[in-house]
């Protein structure tokens, strides 16, 4: 018995995965050249890792010699918001409200790997797999549209229909040749006219159809910006403390009663994390690492650092609206 594409989709669903995908390794080049353009216009903003290693982004060879297949996984993070926002405090994006989901990955992934070892203890999986969660130069939802998971949107989400876009993804790539599943065909094709990611976007950092400025992107100013945020875009991010998910809420294919289904995956929900909010004079008086670390140990919310979940703090506390 060989290891197969159903078996590594079965294992992967005994693994607790919601989704899982195959495809070869070559990158697409319509996104290999997107992601150029991207960053020849300087849309990555600060993020000069996103700059580095472009080689390796486009070219999974030089991140595991003599890979021939990419497995795509994914998790379905959704949770509804609570119907009453606690006063004074910020909002932190769904993915974000439970373990840091980096470690949920890869949890996971190392048990699918155990899981594959014991079947196939022929196959050295130190050496013929390597795994990557959101960290790894790889244009990970350029794959995840190849391995059939879904299509990119204009909100740029890879947007399943499964969960809607309310997946991330993860991805291991391996030496082992698997059978590839179809590619999404369809591609581009499901937004039709649908302009409402790009209307309802606050900063309008969606400035052409599938393209992110990240400099706008209330995400990027709260979890990947480590200076000072422009005063226009301040009063932009209203309460919201740690990433934005404007453009998915908005998005017809994230409908609740169709593809919104809650997670069932405990690890992504607020019992394990920091959850929805964040009280804001807390995090204001926050005052060494040891405090942050204590608020956010864990959890995503380490990005930003501490002065960065400050100064987000400070932002949200600015926009409370004064009542006369
Ligand atoms: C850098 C980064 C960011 C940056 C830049 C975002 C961006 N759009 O590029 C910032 C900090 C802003 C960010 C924000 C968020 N991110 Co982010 N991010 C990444 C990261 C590390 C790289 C993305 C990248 O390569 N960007 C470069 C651009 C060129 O590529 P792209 O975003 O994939 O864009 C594709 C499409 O835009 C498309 N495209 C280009 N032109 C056109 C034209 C048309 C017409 C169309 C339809 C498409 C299209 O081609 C591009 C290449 O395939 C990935 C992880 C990874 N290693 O891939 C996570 C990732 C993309 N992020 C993720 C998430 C969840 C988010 C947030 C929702 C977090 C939040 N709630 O705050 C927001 C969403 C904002 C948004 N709409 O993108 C998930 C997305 C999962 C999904 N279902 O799509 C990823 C895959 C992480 C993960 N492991 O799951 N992110």
């Amino acid at each position: 018995m060989s290891l197969t594409t159903e078996l590594i989709k079965s294992y992967s669903k005994e693994c607790g995965f919601d989704l899982c995908g195959i495809t070869t390794p070559e990158a697409p080049e319509r996104d290999v050249s997107r992601y150029q353009k991207w960053l020849a216009k300087g849309l990555h903003a600060d993020m000069q890792y996103m700059a580095d290693k472009v080689d390796r982004r486009c070219d999974p060879s030089l991140n595991l010699p003599e890979v021939k297949s990419i497995i795509m996984l994914g998790l379905n993070y959704y949770q509804p918001n609570s119907n009453q926002p606690e006063p004074d405090s910020g909002q932190v994006a769904r993915y974000a409200r439970g373990r840091d989901y980096h470690k949920i990955f890869e949890t996971k992934i190392r048990a699918l790997l155990r899981l594959i070892n014991d079947k196939f203890p022929e196959l050295d999986t130190r050496k013929e797999f390597k795994y990557f969660v959101d960290y790894g130069p790889f244009l990970e939802r350029a794959y995840a549209e190849k391995a059939g998971l879904g299509y990119i949107g204009k909100n740029s989400m890879l947007i399943t229909e499964e969960y809607g876009s309310w997946v991330m993804l993860a991805e291991v790539l391996t030496t082992v040749e698997l059978k590839p599943d179809k590619p999404n065909q369809n591609r581009h094709g499901h937004c039709g006219n649908c302009q409402r990611c790009i209307i309802h976007c606050p900063t309008g950092a969606i400035i052409a159809p599938g393209v992110v400025d990240a400099s706008k992107c209330i995400s990027y100013l709260t979890i990947e910006k480590r200076s000072e945020i422009e005063p226009t875009l301040r009063a932009k991010i209203g309460n919201r403390i740690f990433g934005c998910d404007i453009c998915q809420e908005v998005c017809p294919h994230n409908h609740p009663l169709q593809r919104s289904t809650p997670t069932t995956n405990k690890e992504f929900l607020p019992e394990s994390g920091v959850g929805e909010f964040v009280n804001l004079k807390q995090a204001l008086a926050l005052e060494s690492q040891e405090q942050f670390l204590d608020l956010t140990a864990g959890t995503a919310l380490t990005r930003p650092k501490l002065e960065g979940l400050k100064r987000n703090a400070q932002t949200c506390v600015n926009n409370i609206p004064k009542s006369d």
